[in-house]
């Protein structure tokens, strides 16, 4: 495909940063296209306010059906797209379920980015174009710290399947760099959050069970360890280190962070107080969300992205977690005008993980 505008290539178009990325890449004319999974029921609900009809001239998105675990479809659509710009962010994304699937992780994770790192050097060396590529690093990497704050330079001790196959994915990036010359990028993005957050990340599941608690639709929020400390920001802003990254000379890896750490239990303090509600009047411990082997504390510093992007972060955590409560108790509200009117409602939100 021959076109005047930039083009870029997403893998994980449909999740949380995925559709904020379109939405930056298309606010500044990009050509998007994005690989999606084709699923009994409908996965695309984060992009459908950016859906264009492909029958129209103009149009600016378009969606490929692919796998990450189907290294055909990866290279197809290389050919058929001919992005400038592949930002890779397709992943089993979920450590906790990492447990329970670590062969499927791992494929997905690991060999999907080789596959799609193989696809984007055969690609390059067939039409001698170059294709800027972005690998979604992330601080799960750093797992049993022994370093606070973690910079690109901490040693990475994994303590889950999905963090492993992250190292691994990260390091065949940067092979491929030092190997092929390839323009790649590892982002180490540490938790980034916001109101398209998958509803079983702890934020998320703490902040929908606030509006719904408010709301009387809900009576308790059981969560697994309060004491896990991590380093929130908020994913609009890192999606923009993202594209920073990709239109630097030269490719290199970045710590995305907001610097601070707060505990589990101190963002729920903040979300419920939001309401007027006291989070321990709420919280149960359910020892089903513990992990085999858990990552204590993670705090970043971003000080390489600062000086060399000129990327910090805007949003606070606490300003973070107001914008998420505010938005969950706007669809607690949905919800209750749907049970009022006689709807069955599904029996919990965010109920598994
Ligand atoms: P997310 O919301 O879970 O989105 C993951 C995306 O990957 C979804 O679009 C999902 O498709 C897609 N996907 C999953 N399995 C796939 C497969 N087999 N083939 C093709 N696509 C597949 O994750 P996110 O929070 O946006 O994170 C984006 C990336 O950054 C991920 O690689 C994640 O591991 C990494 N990361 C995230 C954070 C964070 O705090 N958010 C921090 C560091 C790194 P469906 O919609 O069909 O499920
Ligand atoms: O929200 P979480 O599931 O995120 P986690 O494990 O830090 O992973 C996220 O961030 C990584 C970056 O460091 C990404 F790479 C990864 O893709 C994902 O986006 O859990 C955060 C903490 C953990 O310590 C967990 O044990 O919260 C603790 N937690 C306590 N109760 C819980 C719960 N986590 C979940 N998901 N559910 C709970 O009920």
């Amino acid at each position: 495909m021959v076109q005047d505008k930039r083009c870029a290539l997403i893998t994980g178009i449909t999740g949380q940063d995925g559709s904020y990325l379109a939405e930056l890449l298309l606010a500044r004319d990009y050509v998007v296209h994005g690989i999606i999974r084709r699923s009994a029921s409908f996965n695309t609900d984060r992009i459908d306010h950016l859906y264009q009809d492909p029958h129209k001239a103009g149009t600016q998105l378009f969606l490929h059906y692919g796998d990450l675990s189907d290294a055909n479809s990866l290279a197809a659509t290389l050919r058929k797209v001919g992005p400038d710009e592949v930002y890779h962010l397709g992943a089993q994304s979920h450590v906790r379920v990492s447990f329970d699937l670590p062969i499927y992780t791992v494929d997905v994770d690991a060999l999907g980015a080789m596959k799609l790192l193989e696809a984007v050097r055969e690609y390059q060396q067939h039409t001698g174009r170059q294709v800027r590529y972005y690998q979604a690093s992330s601080s799960e990497m750093f797992g049993d710290v022994q370093e606070v704050p973690q910079t690109e330079q901490t040693r990475l001790n994994p303590r889950s399947p999905y963090a492993c196959a992250k190292v691994f994915a990260h390091f065949a990036t940067i092979n491929y760099r030092e190997a092929y010359d390839l323009h790649a990028s590892c982002g180490i993005l540490f938790n980034h959050e916001s109101e398209r957050r998958g509803e079983t990340f702890v934020t998320r599941k703490i902040t929908r069970a606030v509006g719904r608690i408010k709301l009387g639709l809900q009576k308790k929020l059981y969560l697994g360890n309060l004491d896990a400390r991590r380093d929130w920001g908020y994913a609009p802003d890192y999606v923009e280190a993202m594209w920073l990254m990709l239109q630097q000379d030269t490719p290199d890896d970045y710590v995305i962070a907001s610097g601070r750490m707060i505990s589990v239990r101190e963002f729920a303090d903040l979300s419920f107080a939001h309401l007027g509600l006291d989070a321990k009047d709420f919280i149960e411990i359910d020892p089903r969300y513990y992990r085999p082997t858990e990552v204590d504390q993670l705090q970043g510093d971003f000080s390489k992205a600062k000086r060399a992007l000129g990327w910090e972060p805007k949003t606070t955590v606490e300003a973070m977690a107001r914008l998420m409560v505010d938005h969950d108790l706007d669809l607690a509200r949905r919800e209750k005008t749907l049970r009022d009117a006689g709807h069955t409602l599904p029996a919990a939100v965010g109920h598994d993980q």
